[in-house]
């Protein structure tokens, strides 16, 4: 944990308590607890083993050290995660809500019991929070902008939505004459699963003189779907688009464009230590330029290759640009060389019509050998999802005879029979085991329950990873990104059973699930889990969708290696029976 998150929890924690009414003295403790963590130029990580040096920092004391050792150790604070337990994460949306402090929520709640942002909207538009004692007409309506504000700026979106937006504006900037290229740079670039502004990079001629410029920036916010322009600078245009993104167009003369990708795209940590590297080499690094520092003669800037050359490293893949050990790692030569969608040989994870598909069969197969896999896998649903007219028994056995029969009919790819089974509350599955038995591979999810506690999830789990027909435990976590939490389990321990079991956890390259994350990736590869990467297909043309899966592979650092599904059909085949490579 670095300090940014340790301050974030404590001033989360600070919030929560006072939201529950505790003593000013306590809140205040963790308040500046967190303002001296923040304020901190080096990592409490490195302090940490040195109780006197901590102790030392204005602010912290003996009870907050052990709360400093808990977080480091255990990665949680026990008093923060009692507190969201009895206020629901929903709370922490809440109390960011402009004009929404931790007096009011606390009023509310007392009130209403009510603590998220559509509970808290909802009571605003009914008229009740002017019931409340200090509170008028006028309050509610300023919390009802308020709460429109937040959603709208405070908002992350997923990273294909914003891929969409960029790919539009950077359609936009090229249409314009003397715009040679213009790309986007920022989280979007580094592939993380959700974006909050895009950083888009411009460069050629037009970027030249300020005349040129204005003319350029006139062109830009003809842009269909700029809502308003934030700020307008002589090097870079901000604006907001329709649904509330920002962005952020910076003009660049080439010589610069290298040291300016390197530079906003990140991340922050990442440039922190690449520049401190920069001065121990005895240059300094900027969004302009790598320059010597004794006479500030230029040494590279015009590609982001040159730079990490001149600063004695290997390329790093901006999806590896997180500071996570990995310019250690460029420097010994020994970055992993990471999965590519080339690398994948197949998609076993997709539905049909016999379920909640769109397509049938063969239109999933004959889509699957379009992007040049070998082989594929139909895995449609079991009877648990009645909505999604899920398989029983007979029904899922039928199923394979019909995957089997067109299996025998079609050329060039070879198509697996499986399932998705649902994983029952108590870890046993929907559907027999001598039905689970005749299949090429079994994935198992939870689709239900996902609100129990996490020691039971996580028996629920290591009873269906003990299942000897489980090839794969599906979207492992179930998160929906900005909508649905991960449902808590210990992953260590599911982990440990998966390496000992050969039950591989699959990527959800689906844009709003993308679990395993990237964290949970790197842990299943230190465990020895492999990983399966899936789109969960429900048409033909969410195949492509792989990419984001990818993407997230390659921020955990998996090499093909580590993902069975860049293996050789019938060693794959093998994989899905447990018996994995070394
Ligand atoms: P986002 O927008 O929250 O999804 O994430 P980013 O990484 O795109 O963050 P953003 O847009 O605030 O900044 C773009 C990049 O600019 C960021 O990844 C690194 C660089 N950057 C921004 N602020 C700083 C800073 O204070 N120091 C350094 N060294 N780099 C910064
Ligand atoms: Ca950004
Ligand atoms: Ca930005
Ligand atoms: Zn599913």
């Amino acid at each position: 944990m670095d300090n940014k998150s340790i301050a974030g929890i404590l001033y989360e924690t600070a919030d929560l308590l006072e939201v529950d009414g505790q003593d000013s003295f306590r809140i205040r403790s963790y308040r500046n607890a967190a303002e001296a963590i923040e304020a901190l130029p080096q990592q409490i990580t490195d302090l940490i083993e040195d109780p006197k040096q901590v102790l030392a920092i204005p602010g912290i004391g003996k009870g907050m050290l052990h709360n400093l050792n808990e977080m480091l150790h255990e990665g949680r604070l026990s008093l923060h995660a009692e507190m969201l337990k009895k206020y629901r994460p929903s709370m922490l949306d809440l109390l960011k809500v402009q004009g929404l402090g931790p007096k009011t929520v606390a009023l509310i709640w007392s009130a209403y019991q009510v603590c998220d942002l559509e509970g808290v909207e909802q009571l605003a538009r009914e008229g009740k929070i002017r019931e409340l004692p200090r509170m008028g007409e006028k309050h509610e309506q300023k919390l009802l902008k308020a709460i429109e504000d937040y959603r709208r700026i405070a908002g992350r979106f997923l990273l294909s939505v914003a891929e969409i937006q960029a790919e539009k504006i950077a359609e936009h900037l090229k249409d314009y004459p003397g715009v040679e290229r213009a790309i986007p740079a920022g989280s979007l670039r580094r592939g993380r699963e959700t974006v909050s502004d895009l950083d888009i990079l411009v460069t050629g001629p037009a970027c030249g003189d300020d005349g040129e410029r204005e003319k350029l920036i006139e062109h830009i916010i003809k842009l269909p779907g700029l809502m308003e322009i934030i700020a307008r600078g002589e090097n870079k245009v901000s604006f907001r688009l329709r649904g509330g993104m920002q962005v952020d167009v910076r003009f660049l003369p080439p010589e610069s464009f290298g040291a300016a990708m390197q530079y906003f795209t990140g991340s922050k940590g990442h440039n922190v230590a690449l520049r401190q590297r920069a001065l121990k080499l005895g240059y300094t690094l900027n969004e302009y330029s790598l320059a010597k520092l004794d006479d500030q003669q230029v040494v590279a800037g015009k590609s982001e290759e040159e730079i990490y050359a001149a600063l004695k490293l290997d390329y790093i893949p901006p999806e590896m640009r997180e500071n996570c050990g990995e310019i250690d790692a460029a420097e010994k030569h020994a970055l992993p060389r990471l999965v590519t969608e080339k690398d994948l040989q197949g998609d076993v994870h997709m539905h049909t019509i016999e379920t909640d598909g769109r397509n049938t069969i063969v239109e999933m197969a004959e889509a699957a050998r379009e992007r040049g896999y070998k082989y594929m896998a139909i895995t449609d649903h079991s009877k648990n999802l009645a909505f999604a007219n899920g398989l029983d028994d007979v029904r899922a056995v039928e199923h394979i005879r019909r995957i089997r029969t067109t299996g025998e009919k079609i050329e060039g790819i070879r198509i697996f029979a499986g399932i998705e089974v649902d994983i029952l509350a108590d870890g046993s599955l929907d559907l027999s085991d001598s039905v689970l038995e005749q299949m090429d591979l079994v994935i198992a999810s939870v689709h239900s329950h996902f609100n129990q506690t996490a020691e039971e999830m996580t028996t629920r789990l290591l009873k269906t990873i003990e299942n000897p027909n489980v090839s794969i435990i599906g979207h492992p976590t179930g998160r929906i990104l900005l909508r649905r939490d991960a449902y808590a389990y210990d992953m260590d321990a599911v982990l440990q059973a998966a390496a000992r079991n050969k039950v591989a956890m699959e990527l959800n390259a689906y844009p709003d699930r993308l679990d395993l994350c990237d964290r949970h990736l790197r842990m299943a590869k230190q465990h020895g889990v492999k990983i399966v990467i899936n789109t969960d297909s429900h048409h033909t043309s969410h195949m492509e969708k792989i990419r984001y899966g990818v993407l997230q592979a390659r921020r955990a650092w998996l090499t093909a290696e580590d993902v069975l599904n860049t293996l050789p059909v019938d060693r794959f085949a093998k994989a899905m029976k447990h018996d994995w490579p070394e």
